[in-house]
């Protein structure tokens, strides 16, 4: 039998979006018990901040948690998309939707509650230092001086060292921490850069290396990433898997073009 392919379109909340300039992005999938604290937690932050977040219709049901909220607080936008896509296409959906909207900045949060919503405004200040150069893209980063990972086991800490130093020698990419999705990003940038070709957790340093080439600027603060204490990673064999054959793929067209 040929299968009836789900043509159930993605859903967005329906209230008007206010105009703003910064737009923070989260991508949910199963994070329902931690959705309530994220849009807190951010919309908290600054009374100019919106959210959007972007959720591939987790089986949890996170969308409807997000949509009722949605119902009542005109900065929370929602996106309910069909089946699991990805983190990188999430964002990378998430990040188009703000340009769209008239956003001029956009940072990428992630809904676990292992990064601080407390320091967006501090992210967003490095874009415009006073004094200093702009920059097109802020890290949220665990290693530069100040910066710190608390609740990882072992296996993990290696396996991001090891990710960092390949995207730093291999792709270029001067950044010490370019697995980090906590990271704001001049929307005006998206123009200048290539279509990026990862949908999922090698996202993070495909931006990052597509702004390199670019001849943007990329500068890191510090944070503190705490691991999460609700729900589990999504970070599984297969993901692993698909983001090490993208980073190879991104090598490859490093050395070789592409
Ligand atoms: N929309 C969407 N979000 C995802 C997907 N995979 C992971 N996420 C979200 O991406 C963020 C980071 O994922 P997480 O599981 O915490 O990864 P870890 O911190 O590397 O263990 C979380 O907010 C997840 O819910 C996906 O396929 N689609
Ligand atoms: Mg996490």
């Amino acid at each position: 039998m040929i299968p009836i392919p789900d043509r159930t379109p993605d859903r967005h909340s329906s209230a008007p979006w206010p105009p703003g300039r910064v737009l923070v992005i989260s991508a949910t999938y199963d994070e329902r018990a931690n959705v309530p604290a994220l849009v807190q937690g951010v919309l908290g932050a600054d009374p100019e901040f919106q959210l959007l977040i972007v959720d591939d219709d987790s089986p949890d049901g996170t969308g409807s948690v997000a949509f009722d909220l949605a119902a009542t607080e005109p900065r929370l936008h929602v996106l309910v998309r069909k089946g699991r896509r990805g983190l990188g296409s999430a964002i990378l959906e998430g990040l188009e939707l703000g340009r769209d909207r008239g956003f001029s900045v956009a940072v990428n949060i992630d809904a676990d509650a292992s990064h601080d919503p407390a320091d967006l405004p501090r992210l967003l200040a490095a874009l415009d230092p006073v004094g200093g150069p702009s920059a097109d893209v802020v890290v949220g980063s665990r290693r530069v001086p100040g910066g710190r990972t608390e609740g990882w086991p072992l296996s993990r800490h290696l396996t991001s060292r090891l990710v960092g130093q390949f995207t730093r020698r291999l792709l270029g990419v001067p950044a010490r921490d370019p697995s980090s999705g906590y990271r704001a990003i001049r929307l005006a940038m998206l123009e200048r850069l290539g279509a990026p070709a990862t949908t999922g957790y090698a996202f993070h340093e495909e931006l990052l290396w597509l702004v390199t080439r670019a001849g943007g600027r990329i500068v890191e603060v510090p944070i503190t990433f705490r691991d999460r204490t609700r729900g589990a990673s999504k970070a599984g064999l297969a993901e692993i898997r698909r983001a090490v054959g993208d980073l190879l793929t991104l090598a490859r067209k490093t050395c070789f073009g592409g």
